[in-house]
């Protein structure tokens, strides 16, 4: 491959294999649990016990679970691009660490990580690999109550989006996997790489909602489908 810069986009899909479960398929996250009552601010406010639970119950299957071939192909093309001067931006939506667990070194979460936790009272981020309570303080400032996960829920603002931009803009192939391309800002990524005639693909096992927007598509499970593409 002789392209020297890919920006990459990796949705829940590409951790299926993993055994982490994807949000809008059938069977997935959001047809079993209210993404309303989960996964925005009003509903950390108005009941943080549930809220807890929820992400306590992700946060140890994301431990558990092991990076799959795909992860693994995403660590390598970035290990030989770099090695050729070139670079792979790997923006992901996931908030779980397999990418890093794969070993890809650079890694933007544009949706957050599970594994960190952000003090609502003073701010600070930190690794966390316990359950949060209601009752947990901050190691920072001592305040109960004001841990969460540190991940964007519906209604926040996305992170790194300034870095991911110019990201995008700098790539000369932009490639979605796993994604369904029905949250945005991250779905509308593929239209903005059109628009700057940089050419796309989609690796995915159905066409995803942004379909439209990619002038090659391959269908398949992301363990096959993300190795081959290297190939
Ligand atoms: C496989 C596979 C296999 C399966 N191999 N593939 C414009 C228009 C309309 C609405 C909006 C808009 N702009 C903003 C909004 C509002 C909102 C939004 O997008 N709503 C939509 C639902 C319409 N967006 C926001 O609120 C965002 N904030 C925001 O916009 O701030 C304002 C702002 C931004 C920018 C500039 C200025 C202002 C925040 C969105 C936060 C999303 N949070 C979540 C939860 C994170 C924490 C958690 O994990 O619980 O993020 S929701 C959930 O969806 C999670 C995911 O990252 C995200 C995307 O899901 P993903 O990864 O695409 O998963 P699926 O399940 O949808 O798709 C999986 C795909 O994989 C499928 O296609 C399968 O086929 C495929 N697949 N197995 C390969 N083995």
């Amino acid at each position: 491959m002789d392209i020297q810069n890919i920006f990459v986009l990796t949705g829940a899909g590409i951790s299926a294999e993993s055994g982490l479960g994807t949000f809008r398929d059938r069977g997935g996250v959001w047809s079993r649990f209210d993404p309303m009552k989960l996964a925005t601010p009003e509903a950390f406010a108005a009941d943080p016990v549930v809220v807890h639970d929820f992400y306590n119950m992700r946060r140890r299957d994301a431990m558990k679970a092991e990076p799959n071939p795909a992860h693994a192909a995403l660590a390598r093309l970035e290990a030989e691009l770099t090695a050729r001067g070139g670079r792979l931006f790997l923006c992901t939506q996931n908030v779980d660490d397999l990418h890093e667990r794969a070993g890809s070194r650079e890694v933007v979460h544009i949706h957050g990580e599970l594994l960190k936790a952000r003090c609502t009272a003073c701010g600070a981020v930190q690794a966390w690999r316990e359950d949060l309570s209601v009752e947990t303080p901050c190691p920072s400032c001592g305040t109960r109550g004001s841990m969460r996960p540190d991940v964007v829920w519906f209604g926040e603002m996305p992170k790194h989006l300034d870095a991911i931009e110019d990201a995008l803009l700098k790539s000369d192939l932009f490639v979605a996997i796993g994604t369904s391309g029905a949250v945005y800002p991250a779905a509308g990524y593929a239209a903005q790489a059109r628009e700057f005639a940089i050419p796309t693909l989609a690796l995915n096992l159905e066409a995803a909602d942004n379909a439209g927007m990619f002038a090659k598509t391959r269908l398949g499970p992301a363990s096959e489908t993300v190795p081959a593409f290297l190939a």
